[in-house]
């Protein structure tokens, strides 16, 4: 690696040189990897042995219901370890998830069970509903509102089977490639003979003498003890406790998901005949410099949930486990697709999702992990990056000059350099000699900054972020379990706060107090509230460690090694940080964190970026369809560095990126510290009016993405929605992951990412009319591959008929000061004429919305006679209140609560109304009421473009219900 040894990092300069050559071999293929490949080499086996049989089965006389009858206990033996005691638990939820546990029975040590209480935001509900029928075979439960959907546990070879409507969804060991690894005593053993594989890594192979198990674990055992590649000994104190099952879908031919990789978001296969990746995806939280654009290696986060699509049914499988794992995707057909998971460490604890549809999947997976919470308004706006901006002058400059272009950003970024030695929190007094007099300029304009603090700590006894830690006795402690962990990365030597220690938590959230603490303890006093964070580098990214992070055999508090946790460790460094910037105003303000590092549940903790992709065409495209596999991993809040962080894009990749940027939920410029600046005013035009002119497209669309935020805050449902997610019964849209609906405002994009492009190809699946968002053009669905224009100047977004879409279109410098903007609204008529759209607003910065201070209107476009449309507005909270698998809050108010009453006093209105695609001249525009005219201006509809109608000032405050009655 770039930067592996001590004496490598001799400057800045020379290691930002090493890394622009990043070495695939820096990281493990399974064959490099023991446990992967036992779990392959079983695999193997099974396809090569006849009559193939797990030897995991049930003792019926154990099996017992308890809790009502949701509760399926049973022991489990295997034949091969008679000896050895497994218990298998089985509970159906309230939802109809079904959750299978299995661990080791009083074996020599303990399997890593707490995954699920960091991940899962409670315990979930069992259902109170379910009978449980034992046969002599097997046991099975019907269930669900239909009684359409079954859950069979066969005894011998165990089995788990879900169905609905009589055809199975999905089989948990139908391939039989279940296998717990019992913890054993390490035998005298022959010399370890190692053998180097075609890689490099070396395979460690002891041949057992006598193994009648050998038909399935393999005659030798490999690696089971220790493990060695390149300079690292694993030393694996526990020996062999890695875990393999199958899961099968039957009957769905395409899986989404398990981010994070760098490829499609339908899962390309990587085993069987003609398998497009030769080594199965991994998620093991890395920092891996200049990924591949495709790839199955692991990148800095894992989500270990799988959707299973077809067009009957959706279901997932969400695999609780916190350690490396491995995932096989093959297809035995086009209808059915087999998955083989082997993780290293963790006990069993594995929900099935039953859907049936993709927004029941999102909404059975939102109960269990949670929902983002709403974002702090300012974290949808543009945010302005670098590493670095290098002074507080620089900041400032970079401030005045997009003042000066009257362009809108709401966030300046500061990058590591600010920290004098690589200390977070501890500035550059060089550099940045008034940090609090820079952060109160900025946040004059309305803005925000956000500064970045990174996991590793310096160990130098001056720097009281880690003499601190050192005192508490929070750090992470290497193998011995003794002293404290030491590895290297920016500042040198450091080490890491253990944050599975309950005694750090308090700790952290004091930190980030921007005053002195009473008793004197040391926190940030030079910020301000006005400071959001940048959690980098939590993987974490280690620079002299084995795959450039922790050595597994590390020690976290209550014993456990670094191996269990690893893939929640960046998780619980977000969750923290992100409760200490909220805990630091009282009242608590919604806090921005940024992380790199995520896993299941990350999503209640602030956004995430891609990490460190490349200025590349390729590394555009894939960004987009990470981001989408990140939004069925429930992490919607997500997008990846605008221009790519390494290189210097040309100006019309630099135009493109911020097309595809302004169309993600987290949109930020960022680049490498030897890339040129790159600021918007600093392209030469056309293509910085070109920039201009998205930037103010993504502020005109901020209600939009709040809105869309809103719903998925409530359901769980992703803000980034690909075409099988709205139109799941569509196979055509089944691998389409280059264009995508924003929420449920109707609107389709499908940015470019390809170079000399004047046209594109869009696909609208449904039988409806799609209007161009800029110039109205009409194009009709039904399944077309529609060629659409797409020159540098256009992006290609359109609205879908039935919509109502709601902006504000004056150019401000920053979200803040649009708070009182009055709204313009385009109805784009549906075929039949109709339309409706959603439109939520609160303040953007407390918590008072979850006390009911918000604004939720719905507009509606409905046929009044065969030639009159009226377009209504009235408030939703109080007439439709939805069921909320997430925030219920935000499901039911008053309309007259006091942030809606400052929006009456403020007069905040709709401004304009564009009425697209109407059938006849309109006659007279009318206040429906007061019957009072309105002004408006009609163009007929045009050979492809839509009639526009354009209504001025229809005496419209957002907050009152109207009408607007249109004769024609
Ligand atoms: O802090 C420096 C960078 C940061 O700019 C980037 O966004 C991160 O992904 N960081 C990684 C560390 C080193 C990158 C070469």
């Amino acid at each position: 690696m770039w930067a592996r040894s001590v004496l490598g990092l001799v400057s800045l300069a020379l290691v930002v040189q090493d890394s622009l050559a990043f070495k695939a071999h820096d990281f493990k293929t399974c064959s490099q990897s023991g446990f992967c490949r036992r779990g392959r080499a079983l695999a193997k086996r099974s396809l090569e042995t006849q009559s193939w049989q797990s030897p995991y089965s049930i003792d019926p006389s154990t099996i017992s219901i308890v809790d009502g009858q949701a509760v399926f206990k049973a022991g489990v033996k295997s034949s091969l370890y008679p000896d050895i005691n497994f218990g298998l638990e089985v509970r159906v939820q309230e939802d109809g998830a079904v959750r299978v546990r299995m661990d080791e029975v009083g074996g020599l040590h303990k399997r890593y069970d707490e995954a699920a209480s960091w991940s899962l935001i409670a315990d979930p509900k069992i259902s109170q509903s379910i009978q449980w029928k034992a046969g002599k075979k097997d046991i099975r439960a019907v269930y669900g509102s239909k009684k359409d959907i079954g859950v069979v546990i066969t005894y011998e070879p165990l089995q788990i089977t879900l169905s609905r409507g009589g055809k199975d969804q999905v089989v948990l060991n139908g391939r039989g490639l279940l296998h717990m690894e019992h913890f054993r005593k390490k035998e005298e053993a022959p010399a370890v003979e190692a053998t180097p594989t075609p890689e490099g890594g070396e395979e460690q192979v002891v041949v057992k003498a006598d193994n009648p198990g050998a038909w399935f674990e393999g005659a030798e055992e490999d690696a089971l003890w220790e493990e060695t590649w390149g300079q690292w000994t694993d030393s694996k104190p526990k020996g062999p406790e890695s875990l393999s099952i199958d899961i099968s879908f039957p009957n769905h031919g395409v899986v989404y998901g398990i981010p994070q990789h760098a490829t499609r978001l339908a899962l390309p296969t990587t085993t069987g005949e003609n398998a497009f990746f030769s080594d199965p995806y991994r998620l093991y939280n890395a920092d891996v410099f200049e990924h591949l654009a495709s790839s199955p290696v692991s990148l800095y986060g894992s989500i270990p949930l799988m959707h299973a699509h077809s067009e009957e049914s959706t279901v997932a499988v969400f695999d609780l486990v916190a350690s490396e794992t491995w995932i096989d995707v093959s297809h035995s057909s086009d209808k059915s697709t087999e998955t083989h998971w082997i993780s290293e460490s963790g006990i069993l604890d594995l929900f099935i999702l039953p859907g049936p549809d993709p927004d029941a999947v999102f909404a059975q997976y939102a109960k269990l992990t949670g929902t983002a919470p709403l974002p702090a308004a300012f974290g949808l706006g543009y945010h302005q990056c670098r590493w670095n901006y290098v002074s507080s002058e620089d900041v400032r400059t970079v401030q005045k000059r997009f003042d000066e272009e009257n362009i809108p950003v709401d966030v300046l970024w500061l990058d590591i350099e600010y920290a004098v030695d690589h200390e977070y929190f501890m500035w550059n007094e060089k550099t940045f000699p008034d940090p609090v007099e820079m952060v109160n300029d900025v946040a004059a304009t309305g803005r925000k900054m956000v500064v970045i603090v990174d996991p590793h700590l310096k160990r130098d006894s001056n720097y009281p972020a880690f003499t601190a830690a050192q005192d508490l006795k929070v750090l992470v402690k290497p193998k011995s379990g003794e002293g404290e962990y030491e590895g290297w990365c920016w500042p040198g030597s450091s080490s890491w706060v253990d944050f599975f220690n309950p005694a750090a938590w308090d700790w952290w959230k004091s930190v980030f107090k921007p005053y002195q603490l009473e008793g004197g303890s040391w926190s940030w006093t030079k910020s301000t509230e006005d400071v959001h964070i940048w959690n980098d580098m939590n993987e974490p990214s280690v620079f002299n460690g084995p795959e450039i992070t922790m050595p597994k055999d590390n020690i976290h508090y209550g014993g456990w090694e670094h191996r269990d946790i690893h893939n929640i460790n960046g998780m619980l460094y977000s969750n923290l940080t992100y409760q200490a910037v909220a805990a630091r105003s009282d009242p608590p303000k919604r806090p921005f964190v940024l992380t790199r590092a995520f896993y299941a549940g990350s999503q209640r903790f602030g956004a995430m970026w891609t990490g460190d992709n490349m200025g590349t065409w390729e590394h555009m495209a894939v960004g987009i369809k990470m981001v989408l596999a990140n939004s069925i991993g429930g992490f919607s809040f997500a997008g990846s560095d605008v221009g790519g962080f390494f290189g210097n894009p040309e100006p019309e990749m630099l135009v493109r990126w911020y097309q595809v940027g302004a169309m993600a939920p987290f949109f930020r410029a960022h680049a490498h510290i030897d890339t040129k600046r790159r600021e918007p005013y600093l392209l030469a035009s056309p293509y910085k009016d070109i920039v201009y002119g998205i930037l103010r497209l993504r502020y005109s669309m901020l209600p939009v993405w709040y809105t869309a935020f809103r719903e998925t805050t409530v359901t769980g449902r992703p803000i980034l929605r690909p075409q099988y997610v709205v139109f799941p019964k569509d196979k055509n849209g089944f691998d389409i992951d280059d264009q995508y609906f924003i929420g449920s405002s109707g609107l389709l994009v499908k940015p470019v990412t390809e170079k000399d492009v004047t046209e594109t190809t869009v696909y609208f699946s449904d039988d409806q009319v799609y209007y161009d968002y800029f110039t109205f053009a009409t194009y009709n669905g039904k399944g077309s591959h529609v060629k659409v224009p797409a020159a540098l100047h256009q992006l290609p977004l359109f609205i879908r008929g039935g919509s109502i879409v709601s902006t504000r279109e004056r150019p401000r410098r920053a979200s803040s000061l649009m708070k009182y903007d009055p709204f313009t609204l385009r109805v784009a008529l549906s075929k039949d004429g109709e339309a409706k759209g959603d439109l939520y607003l609160d303040d953007g910065e407390t918590y008072n919305h979850q006390k009911g201070e918000y604004v939720w209107r719905e507009f509606v476009a409905a046929k009044k006679t065969r030639n009159s449309l009226r377009i209504s507005s009235h408030d939703l909270g109080s007439l439709k209140p939805t069921e909320a698998v997430g925030d219920s809050s935000l499901t039911t108010y008053n309309p007259k609560n006091s942030y809606a009453k400052t929006l009456d006093e403020k007069d905040v209105r709709v401004e304009k109304i564009l009425v697209l695609g109407l059938k006849g001249n309109p006659k007279s525009v009318k206040v429906e009421g007061t019957g009072e005219d309105l002004a408006f201006e009609f163009m007929p509809a045009m050979t492809r473009a839509a009639s526009t109608l354009v209504i001025k000032d229809p005496r419209a405050k957002i907050t009152d219900d109207w009408t607007v009655l249109i004769q024609y």
